[in-house]
């Protein structure tokens, strides 16, 4: 499916972004755990150039912490910071507050040899819509700060957090990028839920979501919804599977005619909330020199 999602506050959130960045010391990076290449914004490398900067694979919880293993092996050889978490676990905060220290270090030390003393470390906290941001803000600063939803576009401006006396932090909106080069990354980030639901046929997504995880992921299928999927994974078996799950859901419209939408939606709703179990979507895959997610 080719999906796009670029409405105008996004694009003013980004000019905001922008001229923010020149007050910000750290960036925090807010990625999807469960889709870490499609959750990245292809610019940010650039937006960020210069900057302390701190990789979080949120939602962890969610993924195969198989795969989440492997992440951070990717991210620890390009020397990128890199913390697993769960931002609505209240226990990850000692763990962060280390890691965002250690990442602001060299700056809270250059400020000292110039003898500033009380200035606190500046960190903006940027990812696409639903990561996650905002929760992590509240987890952090222990109190609900910040507005959160299950829903892309909840933070609609900027907010500034303080924490502490050294730590100040910025909460923005979530962005996307104008244009997805590869059809997979709109649709790994529909399914996620960082795109609005109302843009797309949330049948067809369906169908795409049963055919993208069937290989990987059968087991959990079949023992969510009761049901035995098809052998093969071409396109017609997506549709049988997903009829077969309309059935089991009981998702009628009228009698014999299956209501997809609704069995869809059961799904979406089902990987969103947990309770589908540990599904990650993307793995790291070697990549030539120079180029994928991040500078040396
Ligand atoms: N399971 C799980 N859910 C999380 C985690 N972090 C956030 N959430 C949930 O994800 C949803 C989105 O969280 P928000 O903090 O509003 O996301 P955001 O990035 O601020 O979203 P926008 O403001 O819309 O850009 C909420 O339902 C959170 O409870 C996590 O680590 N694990
Ligand atoms: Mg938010």
């Amino acid at each position: 499916m080719k999906i796009q999602w670029y409405p105008g506050h996004m694009m003013k959130a980004k000019r905001q972004m922008l001229e923010d960045l020149k007050l910000i010391d750290l960036v925090i990076e807010l990625l999807d755990a469960r889709a870490v290449m499609s959750s990245r914004n292809p610019e940010i490398d650039q937006f960020a150039n210069g900057k302390a900067r701190l990789v979080l694979l949120n939602k962890a919880d969610l993924a195969d912490d198989r795969v989440s293993a492997k992440w951070v092996e990717y991210f620890k050889a390009k020397n990128i910071p890199v913390v697993l978490l769960n931002s609505k676990d209240k226990s990850s905060k000692k763990r962060i507050e280390t890691e965002v220290m250690e990442a602001c270090k060299e700056k809270i030390e250059r400020n000292k040899r110039r003898g500033i003393l009380n200035r606190p470390v500046r960190a903006m906290v940027v990812g696409i819509p639903n990561v996650g941001k905002s929760t992590f803000i509240n987890m952090y600063a222990g109190k609900a700060a910040a507005k959160t939803g299950n829903k892309p576009g909840v933070t609609k401006g900027k907010q500034w957090i303080r924490m502490g006396k050294m730590l100040e932090l910025l909460d923005t909106p979530g962005i996307l990028w104008p244009k997805f080069d590869d059809e997979m990354v709109g649709e790994h980030l529909a399914f996620i839920g960082s795109i609005n639901d109302e843009i797309i046929s949330i049948a067809d997504l369906a169908l795409a979501f049963l055919t993208d995880i069937k290989e990987r992921y059968r087991n959990l299928l079949e023992s969510r919804y009761g049901v035995s999927l098809e052998e093969d994974n071409t396109k017609e078996d997506a549709v049988k599977d997903l009829y077969k799950i309309a059935k089991a859901r009981n998702c009628l419209k009228s009698k014999d005619n299956y209501d997809y939408e609704k069995s869809a939606r059961i799904i979406f709703d089902d990987f969103r909330n947990d309770r589908l179990g540990k599904i990650s979507l993307e793995e790291p895959t070697l990549e030539k020199e120079g180029e994928g997610l991040g500078e040396e």
